[in-house]
């Protein structure tokens, strides 16, 4: 389970990503690394953008990952729909 640390650091990384590679836009963001486009990320899907955001280091970029889908794909398809995208990294976005 991912700590209150680890979303915390979760959000700087992606938040400074989104910010400097899209401009802030979280929508933009979400499609571009939802290759198969069902406006969902699955794990590889998020591992791509947790890897290209630089979160935690490549030894331990599969247990974020595993972490983040975990704590977030609430309907237990252990794919991460926008809304649910949305709401873990809106709150840090809102600038
Ligand atoms: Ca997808």
């Amino acid at each position: 389970m991912a700590s209150e640390f680890h979303r915390q650091q979760l959000r700087e990384q992606v938040g400074a990503y989104v910010a400097a590679r899209f401009a802030g836009d979280l929508a933009m963001a979400f499609g571009m690394y939802d290759a198969n486009g069902d406006n969902r990320l699955s794990n590889r899907e998020l591992k791509a953008f947790l890897t290209d955001a630089n979160v935690s280091s490549s030894e331990t970029r599969s247990a974020w990952t595993q972490g983040t889908i975990a704590e977030t794909a609430m309907n237990g398809d252990c794919q991460i729909e926008w809304a649910e995208f949305e709401e873990l990294f809106a709150e840090k976005l809102a600038f």
